[in-house]
């Protein structure tokens, strides 16, 4: 018997626990032990009945995300599903923690099933690119129906033992130890006499409107994305297949999943998450210090939503307004912003009050003197910061963690205005706050490992995606959007519209087009880095002018009803702005070039290419610890499609001998800015790609 599989005799009942830590995956390992463990049950006349629990922290978390596109090892997942609704004994399976994807279908072919009141179960493979493949597409909407069947499997989120319970996916919540409560469960079942109970017996109404109405809900809000329609497809055959040919159906559908190019780029930013969270040189148990409580400075639209990212997880914040009014406008957006989850009905109105009341407006610095934890969110501008971090010197107390919310000043030198630069760090929130996954932690020369460390715990804490990167101009995101933002406004002046540009991105995968998101963001702020940023230009970087030429007719974007595109009456619909054609044929003038067609494809690359030669860089400076550090940052904080897996994932993916060619003709025909990183040169020649450093 395998060493992950194991089974005891309880009397008359085979108790089969699996024991693959961390999370019990269904590993060759574990599938080969649970097959042999049913049909040893299922040969052993003294066995009437088997229960199924797993060790550790959860039950099994799905198939071994690793072994997926290598050579498929037998028994496969649904073999030992099969085997296991087969068997002529009746069987429980005991749910704590975790029951996804492969592990839930285990369970759901097991004849009966409890949980633990706090485990949840769900079936995620849909964000992996892939669909449940070893029954769940046939035997969950034979559970719940086609409806609950498809919100599951289509968006992957799981659903707590409760509902679980209410949707019939569960026979009853139990507490204590998990074995015990199988072996009762199993036990009043022989008392009851009741036999093996198979779902996929049951049959499962058609729905055909359901279906259509989710296959065009899918186009619409999953556009670009492989594996949704196959999930319909397959809960659809359920409704119109035998099992047997349901789950033949299921398997196909699953296999052109797995074969699809989107489920590897899904999956390297499914590892990419785990990874971030590793820090070179930080060993996994630094000591953290704890944060109890929490402070903000400056209640703008970050500050709130930065504020209202701690009450979220039910830390209490203080909101820190100098101005009674400007303090009180900030507790009322947050107010609102809670306020429209509640209308949206993903709040309850007792929730909202319970968060709200966790943050406190204060108008004084005295009153941070005991928070464990305060994030400045003032004004980008190094006079400010260093009046904010010498008051927090003074008040705060020894220990507190001082952090700033600053998306490109030099931290080091907000860590000098204070007389313990140990304890300051970055927390680089992204707009806004309170929704956008990805926080950039950002560590100083002097940043001490226990403040990394708490500050990557504070990322978890507050459900983000926290990435450690190190100080220059704009991090790791920024530093890239800048190079990306200044060829869109090239591609501009040579003769492409801002509605040309963003459509193109918006094709490629991006979720907003490179000019319409900094018209949302204020092209004042554009403005103003650059502005810092031009001194330290190199020979022969010049810079587009079309932004100044905006700025000048103060055209900042969708705050002034006019930018890169018009929004008439406060309307978000971008429109075209008829002003900027005048202001490109100056800029084209200036550059001595004249306007004329530029190509979708030529548009992505310029954009595309442009990311990548920058994070080549950032990587050889040590700024990013990973190639797959910078492709999450920019999954989750700049819109790029999840399904292309990262910037980097994708020049890996296209050949990077490809991309420093493009790169160099660019250099050649653009200048400067086009110089190839060194290490993009190095990759090339050493035939090595970015997920081999
Ligand atoms: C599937 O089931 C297909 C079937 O339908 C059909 C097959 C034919 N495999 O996230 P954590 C590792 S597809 C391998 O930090 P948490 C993870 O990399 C699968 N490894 O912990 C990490 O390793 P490390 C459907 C896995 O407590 C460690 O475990 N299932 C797997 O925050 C801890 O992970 C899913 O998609 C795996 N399946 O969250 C579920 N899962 O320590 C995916 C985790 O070396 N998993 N690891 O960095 C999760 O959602 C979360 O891991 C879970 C725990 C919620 C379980």
């Amino acid at each position: 018997m395998s060493q992950v599989v194991r089974v005891e005799r309880q009397g008359d009942v085979a108790l089969i626990k699996v024991d693959n830590p961390p999370v019990n995956a269904l590993g060759h390992a574990v599938r080969d032990g649970l097959l042999r463990a049913f049909r040893e049950a299922e040969a052993y006349a003294a066995v009437r009945a088997v229960v199924l629990v797993c060790e550790g922290r959860t039950f099994m978390a799905g198939a071994d995300i690793k072994e997926f596109g290598k050579p498929p090892q037998a028994p496969s997942l649904p073999e030992v599903v099969e085997a296991i609704e087969a068997s002529s004994k009746p069987s429980v399976a005991v749910i704590h923690g975790t029951a996804l994807g492969g592990g839930l279908e285990v369970a759901l072919a097991c004849h009966y099933r409890v949980a633990l009141v706090d485990a949840q179960v769900g079936l995620p493979e849909v964000k992996i690119g892939l669909l449940p493949g070893a029954g769940g597409t046939q035997r969950l909407p034979r559970l719940v129906g086609v409806e609950k069947a498809l919100e599951m499997i289509v968006s992957g989120n799981p659903v707590k033992a409760p509902q679980a319970l209410e949707y019939g996916i569960l026979d009853a919540i139990v507490e204590g130890d998990l074995a015990e409560a199988g072996l009762a469960c199993a036990r009043r079942l022989l008392d009851e006499a009741r036999g093996p109970r198979r779902t996929g017996e049951r049959q499962v109404q058609g729905d055909a409107a359901l279906i259509a109405a989710k296959r065009a809900e899918v186009e619409k809000r999953m556009p670009g994305l492989f594996s949704p329609l196959r999930c319909v497809e397959a809960v659809e055959a359920a409704t119109q297949l035998p099992l047997a040919d349901g789950l033949k159906r299921e398997r196909e559908l699953f296999q052109q999943c797995l074969e699809s190019p989107q489920r590897a780029a899904l999956i390297h930013a499914f590892f990419a998450e785990r990874e971030a969270a590793k820090i070179a040189g930080l060993p996994a148990d630094t000591p953290v210090r704890e944060v109890r409580s929490a402070a903000v400075i400056g209640g703008g639209t970050m500050g709130v939503g930065i504020a209202l990212c701690f009450a979220n997880v039910g830390i209490p914040v203080k909101l820190l307004e100098i101005d009674p009014s400007a303090l009180d406008g900030a507790l009322q957006r947050a107010r609102g912003t809670c306020q429209a989850s509640v209308e949206r009905g993903s709040l309850s109105a007792e929730a909202m009050e319970k968060r709200l009341g966790l943050i406190q407006g204060v108008l004084d610095y005295e009153a941070l003197a005991d928070v464990d934890l305060v994030i400045e969110a003032v004004f980008e501008s190094m006079e400010v910061k260093r009046q904010v971090f010498e008051r927090l010197d003074a008040v705060c107390k020894p220990g507190a963690i001082l952090a700033s919310n600053t998306s490109s000043l030099d931290l080091d030198e907000i860590a000098a205005f204070t007389q313990r630069p140990q304890d300051v760090v970055g927390l680089h929130f992204f707009s806004p706050a309170n929704v956008m996954r990805l926080l950039e932690v950002v560590r100083g020369k002097a940043t001490s490992a226990e403040v990394l460390a708490s500050a990557m715990q504070i990322g978890k804490r507050l459900k983000k995606i926290a990435v450690a990167v190190g100080v220059c101009d704009g991090f790791v995101g920024n530093r890239m959007i800048f190079q990306y933002g200044r060829q869109a406004e090239f591609l501009l002046e040579e003769g492409a519209s801002p509605a040309q540009v963003d459509k193109a991105l918006r094709d490629f995968g991006m979720a907003m087009g490179a000019l319409a998101v900094r018209d949302l963001s204020g092209l004042d702020i554009s403005h103003a880095i650059r502005a810092r940023q031009r001194p330290n230009l190199k020979p022969g970087q010049t810079l587009p002018t079309v932004l100044d030429h905006l700025y000048a007719a103060g055209m900042l974007g969708q705050k002034t009803g006019a930018g890169f595109y018009l929004y008439p009456e406060g309307s978000r619909t971008p429109q075209e702005n008829p002003a900027l054609q005048a202001m490109l044929e100056a800029s084209a003038a200036a550059r001595g070039i004249t306007r004329q067609p530029v190509s979708d494809e030529h548009i992505v690359e310029r954009c595309l290419f442009s990311l990548v030669n920058e994070a080549a860089r950032i990587l050889d400076e040590g700024i990013a610890q990973r190639a797959s550090d910078v492709d999450l940052i920019f999954l989750n904080g700049y819109g790029f499609p999840a399904w292309r897996g990262g910037p980097l994932f994708h020049a890996d993916r296209l050949g990077l001998d490809h991309v420093l060619q493009r790169i160099r003709e660019f250099h050649q025909r653009f200048g400067a800015w086009w110089e190839p990183a060194p290490l993009l040169e190095r990759l090339v020649a050493e035939g090595r790609r970015f997920a081999d450093l």
